[in-house]
Parts: structure tokens; C-alpha cells; sequence
């Protein structure tokens, strides 16, 4: 069995609706058991174009799946939740959902790089992945909780409740 852990964020649309529905339906995956969800953060856009903050959470599962089928899995989720909206890079978007670390694998391909190659530069990525998974190994790299310890960050990121509650966005 394998850890996983993911990245999700949106800033457009029904945003804590989406992330809800997101982690259902990577629940409903054949070999995925979610095991952890973080809060809720609200945090202010990196990058990319003048945008709506996005709300992000964090998610820890075990899957057998390998990694270029949960990959294409989490496609196919964010596609059915709207997908990538105006294709920016970096833009608005409803649904993303990044895989950030697998087990202790490191993979460097065309289209997947794990460990997530700007995991350790991103407060919207670390804090809500420290919530739920403080001791982890990034592999070769230390700890979430020493990347966060050692981030250089300013971004402005904000616990807004879980995915439970109703909120705005
Ligand atoms: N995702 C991006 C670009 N910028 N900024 C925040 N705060 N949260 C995100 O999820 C995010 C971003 C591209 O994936
Ligand atoms: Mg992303
Ligand atoms: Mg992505």
C-alpha cells in the first residue's frame, strides 16, 4: 500500500462544493482509501494573472493504483468538475488536484514529477499538507514539517473551517 498525499485548489465556481464532491469521488476510486482530509485554507494566488484567492486543501490516501493511473484518474475528476477554465497557466481554474508525494518514489516524466517539483516553495501547498501529515519524508529531503519550518513564503494563507461547513466560494 502506498501513501499519497495531493494538492487541491480551486477560485472559480462553487469552490468548497467542488473540493467536497473532488474527495468523494477520489473516494469512490476503485484501490483508493482516503485517510486524511485537511481545513479548508483560503489563500492568495500565486503567480500567473491578477485572480480570485482559491481555496486549498490537502489530502492523504493509500491506493495500490500506480502512479500514471491515479494521475489520469485525477484528470478525469477535474475534468468532470470543470476542469481548467481559459487554459492560463497558472489562471483561474475550478478544480486542480496535484499529486505531491507517493510513498517514497521519485518519478521524473513527461507529464508527472513526484515529489511535486515546487512542494517545498508554496505556503498553499505546505501548511494544509503539514495538517495532516507533519512528519512525512519528502524522499532524500527532510520532513513536511522541516520544509515548512524552512519556507520563504508570504503569501497570505488562512484556515477557513472544514469541508463540512457551508462557507462562501
Ligand atoms: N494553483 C496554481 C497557481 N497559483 N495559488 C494558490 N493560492 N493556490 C493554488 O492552488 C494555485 C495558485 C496553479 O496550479
Ligand atoms: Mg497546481
Ligand atoms: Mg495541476
Amino acid at each position: 500500500m502506498n501513501a499519497v498525499y495531493l494538492s487541491l485548489g480551486c477560485n472559480m465556481g462553487a469552490c468548497r462544493e467542488g473540493l467536497a464532491r473532488a474527495v468523494r469521488r477520489l473516494e469512490e476510486l476503485e484501490g483508493v482509501r482516503i485517510i486524511a482530509v485537511s481545513s479548508v485554507y483560503r489563500t492568495e494566488p500565486v503567480g500567473g494573472v491578477r485572480q480570485p484567492d482559491f481555496l486549498n486543501i490537502a489530502v492523504g490516501l493509500e491506493t495500490e493504483l500506480p502512479p500514471d493511473v491515479l494521475h489520469r484518474a485525477c484528470r478525469t475528476i477535474e475534468e468532470e468538475l470543470g476542469g481548467r477554465q481559459g487554459r492560463v497557466p497558472m489562471g483561474p481554474r475550478t478544480m486542480d488536484i496535484d499529486i505531491l508525494l507517493y510513498g517514497k518514489k521519485t518519478i521524473t516524466g513527461r507529464d508527472l514529477t513526484i515529489p511535486h517539483p515546487r512542494l517545498r516553495e508554496r505556503a498553499f501547498v505546505l501548511v494544509p499538507l503539514h495538517e495532516i501529515a507533519a512528519a512525512v519524508e519528502i524522499p532524500g529531503d527532510g520532513s513536511i514539517g522541516e520544509a515548512l519550518a524552512g519556507l520563504d513564503d508570504g503569501a497570505r494563507v488562512e484556515m477557513s473551517g472544514s469541508l463540512k461547513e457551508t462557507g462562501d466560494q
